[in-house]
């Protein structure tokens, strides 16, 4: 949109004295925020109602993208720039005499998701829009978002996330579309006039969805898309039964939280609820949708595509075929159809904690109606399959068995397609982990490797980069991500290598006046930023950076006068609450940054800072400022990663396994524009498989390590007696599960190598270009595009929205 800047400050003035009776200057930062919210809704309004409009009319093919976790961070500079008026905000503002930032920073993170699965379900949302598809999210609108991070003694702590405490700027309450979701009671069948089997529920527990929309904002196209987050409220006919305040709350908590404690079977009833709650509400609302364009229900599958993000909301699957089957009257055959038709799956992970299994019994109490669709499914899988020659396999992909409801097996059995999200992970998920499936429907199996939304992880995080490029290659790289290739052409260009180092340093030195200000630690700009910034996971392996530390510590100690350049060590990483292994990490990471970080005698040459509370606004700050992105999890076990993408198009160089999409991203910049070391999948297997890894002899055989190691057990770190031991256990006496020690040797070697090179700069800054020169590939814009060409067959092609 057009506005000029006289007009923009006219507006804000006039909407500060409508919200609040207040003239700007005796205005606080929150109030100055949730004006220009208010604003900024106002001025995409007409073109969120033309969008969906435009849908509506021209009956356009639109796809609903289902996930229980949406990261977006914050939203008020990504919808200005979509707008195409944050510089303009930005200058009224200083004219105006307000600080931008800080009105930029009183906005909370929205973190309703745990990591990189949440964030890029958001990066797809920009995308989707930016690329003028239709599309939409579906999620859950929790009260507390992802906690937050404390360290208390290098310890951490958990703390409530009051995301909606002072409201939130950019939801809109849609009170006319909440929908009843059922739970619980009896469900049995019945004939009806027509001689079709009806169910009759008996007690059931009726909770209302209500609807809060926000919308999703296109990069300057005038497209308005809308993500829907569900929260529960008691309807007004079931008041009554619920008298005690304990008791409403008890229902009110449904959407409370966002991962309940799964360690417990209540907090997994609550998951399980939480799962049939969106999905169902989401379901019912695109069905009442559907009906106002007035199209047969045979023809859904034209009109309607639904993707499953992870199993969490694999449901979909049943509850369309339960309102086509007991609401449209259609029969099994037609309604199954038209399910395979409509809904596709990406798995995200080959960790088998999260192929989620549901009790029979837990999903017969909550669910009755869906355990008895999900039976038909299974019983119909069966008898289809029945021909096979190989009895075991049906039985194997069933989706009902031993006790349990298998809800990657109803995702893949209900759905047209099934993707990974990296080449790797969906090669290991078609020849090992859903082999099965694929022998069973090879057709349904495909790749989509994972992208991030390049407005926000550059034009928005790294203005200074961004700047640059402008200067350097022109703007079109902002519209089509893949110009950004343009810049290998200055690959040799002194002028241009400089600036880039100039850039560099800038966000570092930003990023150390925040490691001052929150950690109390010095640290010069012109050391290595070494970052690795990610979930706390055994398999991600921290711990191996640690070893890695503590190795160039003793060394240093050893011999004071090693050449070496300097480098800051930087964590940021949360703990599910109920994984104590990773806790314990943070705490010898924690003890380990204070012993270093406090001993004179290595006169600052490495230091460790562990920042507390990260998540996506500290993303949007660290990553800008790496100088080297540590992507060292075991092979085979990070389906993709996408900081690893973030980090490479802010110029950082990849230390990494051969895992996820670190493979692609080393097709991309050729090998001597990367760090590659350690195991490489097969090699995992082969040790699988042989059983002949001995974690114990690779301690005994290296003096270092054994030096290392013991440090966690013999008082050389302080403060961590029984953590210290149950590093030392997970590594020698449960023979160390993820392989740290079997790359140990080649991950220092390789952090040597990264040393020395780095000492060479206009080397370093050529691999630096070489990086941001080739993420344009990784742009979440073309994986949206396959997604909608291949998957959900959508279109953008013939959207004229508003003006
Ligand atoms: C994840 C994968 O671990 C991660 O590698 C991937 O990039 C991401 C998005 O596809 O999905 N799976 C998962 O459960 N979480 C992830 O981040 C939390």
């Amino acid at each position: 949109m057009k506005i000029t800047k006289e007009q923009f400050k006219k507006d804000f003035r006039k909407r500060l004295r409508e919200k609040f009776a207040i003239e700007l200057e005796d205005s606080s930062e929150t109030e100055q925020l949730v004006a220009l919210g208010a604003l900024v809704q106002a001025y995409y309004s007409d073109a969120w109602t033309d969008t969906w409009k435009e849908y509506l009319t021209n009956k356009k093919k639109q796809v609903y993208y289902f996930s229980i976790e949406f990261l977006p961070g914050k939203m008020l500079k990504s919808n200005l720039l979509n707008l195409g008026i944050l510089t303009t905000v930005q200058e009224s503002f200083k004219e105006l005499g307000i600080n931008f930032s800080a009105v930029c920073k009183a906005e909370p993170d929205m973190a309703l998701g745990n990591g990189g699965l949440g964030r890029l379900a958001s990066c797809f949302m920009d995308s989707i829009a930016s690329c003028g598809l239709p599309g939409n999210g579906n999620g859950i609108r929790y009260d507390y978002g992802l906690f937050k991070q404390k360290f208390v003694d290098g310890y951490q702590v958990e703390l409530p996330d009051e995301w909606l405490k002072g409201g939130n700027i950019w939801e809109v309450r849609k009170e006319s579309k909440a929908v009843n979701v059922l739970f619980g009671g009896n469900v049995y069948l019945r004939e009806n006039h027509r001689g079709q089997l009806k169910p009759v529920y008996e007690n059931p527990r009726i909770l209302r969805a209500v609807p809060y929309d926000t919308g999703m904002l296109g990069y300057e196209n005038d497209v308005v898309n809308t993500l829907r987050l569900w929260s529960v409220e008691i309807p007004a006919s079931e008041e009554y039964k619920y008298q005690s305040i304990e008791e409403r709350r008890k229902l009110e908590d449904l959407t409370a939280v966002l991962y309940p404690d799964d360690s417990s079977e209540q907090g997994r009833v609550v998951r399980l609820t939480q799962e049939y709650f969106f999905v169902s509400a989401g379901m019912q609302s695109i069905v009442r949708y559907y009906k106002k364009i007035g199209v047969p229900m045979e023809e859904l599958y034209e009109h309607i595509a639904i993707h499953i993000n992870d199993t969490h909301p694999a449901l979909c699957v049943a509850e369309l075929m339960r309102i086509l089957l007991d609401d449209e009257d259609l029969s099994w055959e037609r309604a199954w159809d038209i399910t395979v038709k409509v809904m596709s799956y990406t798995n995200h992970t080959i960790m088998a904690e999260a192929l989620e299994k549901w009790p029979v019994h837990m999903m017969q109490e909550l669910l009755p109606r869906m355990y008895q669709i999900i039976q038909e499914i299974d019983r119909r899988f069966l008898e289809e399959m029945a021909h096979l020659a190989d009895q075991d396999l049906i039985e194997r992909t069933r989706i009902i068995k031993d006790n349990q409801v298998h809800m990657a097996h109803l995702a893949i059995i209900g759905s047209h397609s099934t993707n990974g999200v990296a080449k790797l992970h969906s090669d290991l998920l078609r020849t090992v982990v859903l082999k099965d499936f694929s022998t069973l429907y090879p057709e349904r199996f495909n790749n989509k490797t994972n992208g991030i939304a390049q407005r926000r992880w550059l034009q928005l995080s790294n203005e200074p980069l961004s700047h640059l490029l402008d200067k350097t290659i022109g703007c079109s790289w902002r519209k089509n991500p893949e110009d950004i290739h343009l810049l290998m052409n200055y690959q040799n260009d002194e002028a241009v290598l400089t600036g880039l180092g100039e850039v560099k340093w800038e966000n570092k030195k930003r990023l150390a006046d925040y490691i001052l200000k929150t950690n109390g630690v010095a640290v010069s700009p012109d050391a290595i930023f070494d970052v690795q910034i990610k979930r706390l996971h055994a398999y991600k392996r921290q711990l191996l950076n640690l070893l890695n530390i503590l190795t160039i510590y003793f060394e240093l100690k050893d011999n004071p006068k090693k050449v070496m350049e300097p480098r800051v060590f930087i964590f940021g990483a949360k703990a599910a609450p109920s994984y104590t292994y990773a806790k314990t990490i943070i705490k010898c990471i924690n003890e380990v940054a204070n012993m270093i970080n406090n001993d004179e005698s290595i006169n600052h040459r490495i230091k460790v800072v562990f920042l507390e509370n990260y998540n996506v606004s500290l993303a949007e700050m660290i990553i800008p400022a790496a100088d080297v992105s540590e992507q060292i999890s075991l092979a085979s076990k990070e389906a993709s990663g996408t900081s690893n993408m973030k980090l490479m198009l802010n110029g950082a160089v990849t230390v990494a396994t051969l895992d996820g999409a670190n493979i692609e991203i080393r097709d991309a910049v050729g090998n001597d524009n990367i760090f590659i070391f350690g195991l490489r999948e097969d090699e995992v297997y082969r040790y699988y498989e042989s059983k002949d890894y001995s974690a114990i002899k690779t301690y005994e055989q290296n003096p270092m390590l054994q030096r290392v190691l013991n440090a966690f057990i013999d008082g050389t770190i302080p403060n961590i007696y029984r953590e210290g031991q149950e590093v030392f256990d997970s590594l020698i006496k449960y023979n160390d599960e993820y392989f740290v020690l079997r790359d140990y040797d080649a991950y220092v070697e390789t952090q040597r190598k990264v040393d020395a090179t780095y000492r060479d700069t206009s080397r370093w800054q050529k691999m630096s270009l070489i990086n941001i020169a080739n993420a344009g590939r990784f742009s979440s814009d073309l994986t949206v595009e396959r997604y909608a060409e291949d998957i959900w067959k959508i279109d953008s092609s013939k959207i004229i929205v508003g003006k």
